[in-house]
């Protein structure tokens, strides 16, 4: 691999660690835990992993630790996000410590390489390479879903043959539910496998009480705050473009509102408000039209526009639509497949009710499409093909017309486009990734060799200096509720999406009158990895203001 003279000299940074991590330590059990939510069924589909006590690693003898070597393997599951490399880096470097004979190996692409038997040993050699470095391309990941009875008997075969005891999954919502589900059926067998979970996801939306953040976040809005403030000045420099942006994260608009935090732009929509006050998608043109309209009448025909990704999934006409189509698609996906392209749209709006039909067919083509699009192995719409962006600004130009015509509007929109999402997901992890990242695989380690399973890495403190953070596990049970998945009940964790109660929220809605007037622009500038602790270690606003 061609190393760049930032990755060589980046590769030397010694990620800092929690004090507790560093010496002798041992593991104190907290209260028996409960789910968040329908305790009595969850309690009922996990009675081997349910009610587990929270684990916080205090300094102290190791107790009962198991000195001999261990063989553990590691997986990384999902969207890339930076850090990953760090996980796998902490987890080597926490099981060397506990017995230099210890041996990491890492499933290739992702669950299915687990279920193939697709696999590497992670020697010093490759471990050292990929410190601080961005990406997943040291072992690759995929979103299969591991899931049957079939996949955890394939994976308990290699398992087996490679003398594997624990096995970490890096993942996000989905597939740090599947590790439990996973962990719960080793324990069943007595299978002699413990798993753990690591919180990943650049979207933010796997967090709570014990979880403070996914790691990945930082260090993506901060990418995506440099490019928007880099097109907020060119913005202001020229003073003729509306810029659309469109940023990702697939369901919550934790991404968006960061960004919105660091940036000061002058609109940045949060789905989860439009959800919550049940706008329409012609309210929300009307919305961003009026802006539009009071900046044209100061002469100020430009601004910039944040829409998360998910947000068409927000609106009420199209969650309905949506669901129904995920339905069609699933009964009559092959029809569709095989009717020609120019027919396909009718045979999607003739097989809906007639409301969504309608919603369907109000729908410019190219969106339509996009809608009716094939989903991921989770079920998801792929929101990340849909340009709502272009929908958007489409429809918003068109109310202007008409505003003009009617005297309204006086002004020019021209507009830009722009979609940030992959280039944020692999960034060479900020300081806070870096240092959180290796801390929660160092602490993996600690969990397996606390003979622990069912168990996420867990950090907290994270506001604070990095020694002083806490180390410790969480019952993944404990995140759990009972959600409607694909016409049946699941057990899954609860994901996080924005609190319209919270202080990031509050804090955006406080200013967001002025920004839309003004130009408030802020330009963050990029990630620095060297120089003075405030601009290098901070972390993202929204974990400062939600811990304040
Ligand atoms: P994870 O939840 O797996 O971390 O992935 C998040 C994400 O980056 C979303 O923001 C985005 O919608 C999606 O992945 C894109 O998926 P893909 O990489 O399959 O195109």
């Amino acid at each position: 691999m061609r190393v760049s003279e930032l990755q060589r000299e980046r590769k030397s940074y010694q990620p800092k660690m929690p004090n507790v991590l560093k010496g002798k330590l041992h593991a104190v059990k907290g209260e028996p835990t409960e789910s968040v939510a329908d305790q009595e069924r969850v309690k009922e589909l996990f009675p081997y992993t349910y009610g587990m006590p929270s684990i916080t690693f205090e300094e102290g003898e190791n107790a009962g630790a198991k000195h001999e070597a261990i063989n553990v393997g590691v997986l990384l599951s999902g969207g890339q996000a930076p850090g990953g490399h760090n996980v796998i880096a902490g987890i080597f470097d926490g099981i060397k410590a506990l017995n230099p004979q210890s041996r990491l190996y890492g499933f290739l692409m992702g669950p299915s390489g687990l279920i193939e038997h697709k696999y590497i040993e992670l020697t010093d050699e490759i471990i050292d390479e990929y410190r601080n470095t961005g990406g997943f391309d040291m072992i690759g990941s995929g979103r299969t879903k591991l899931e049957t009875k079939d996949q955890f008997d394939s994976g308990l075969e290699i398992l087996r043959e490679l003398g594997i005891s624990a096995l970490v999954i890096v993942g996000g919502d989905d597939s740090n539910t599947n590790a439990c589900v996973l962990a719960e059926y080793y324990k069943s067998i007595d299978a002699g496998v413990q798993v753990i979970g690591c919180p990943k996801t650049i979207d933010g939306d796997l967090k709570n009480e014990q979880i403070e953040t996914s790691f990945g976040f930082d260090t993506a809005t901060k990418v995506y705050s440099e490019i928007i403030g880099n097109i907020e000045r060119d913005c202001n420099s020229a003073r003729k473009y509306w810029h659309f942006i469109k940023v990702m994260g697939r369901s919550a608009s934790h991404i968006a509102l960061e960004c919105a935090l660091q940036t000061q732009p002058n609109i940045c929509l949060i789905s989860e408000e439009v959800e919550e006050k049940k706008q329409s998608l012609s309210q929300i043109v009307e919305y961003i039209a009026s802006i539009v309209t009071k900046r044209a009448a100061e002469g100020n025909n430009f601004g910039v526009a944040l829409i998360p990704e998910g947000l068409i999934e927000f609106i009420p006409s199209m969650r309905s639509l949506i669901s129904e189509l995920n339905d069609l698609l699933a009964k009559e996906g092959d029809g569709f497949a095989r009717t020609p392209k120019e027919e396909q749209l009718e045979f999607i709006a003739s097989r809906l009710s007639a409301e969504n039909a309608e919603t369907f067919r109000s729908l410019p083509d190219t969106v339509a499409f996009q809608i009716a699009g094939e989903r991921d192995p989770h079920g998801n719409v792929q929101v990340s093909l849909i340009e709502t962006e272009k929908l958007l600004s489409g429809m918003v130009a068109k109310k202007l017309a008409e505003w003009k015509k009617e005297g309204k509007y006086e002004g020019s929109f021209k507009t830009q486009h722009h979609f940030l999402g992959y280039e944020g997901r692999c960034a060479a992890p900020s300081n806070f990734d870096a240092d959180y990242c290796y801390t929660l695989g160092f602490t993996a380690s600690k969990l397996i060799e606390a003979g622990l399973t069912g168990y996420m890495s867990s950090v907290q403190n994270l506001t604070r200096e990095v020694s002083q953070w806490i180390a410790g596990g969480t019952p993944i049970t404990m995140m759990f509720n009972i959600e409607r998945r694909g016409g049946k009940d699941k057990p899954v964790i609860r994901k996080a999406l924005v609190d319209l109660e919270g202080a990031p929220f509050r804090e955006f809605e406080s200013h967001r009158e002025e920004w839309s007037k003004e130009t408030a622009f802020v330009y963050p500038g990029p990630i620095q990895y060297w120089g003075p602790s405030s601009v290098c270690d901070r972390p993202t606003k929204t974990i400062l203001l939600e811990h304040k």
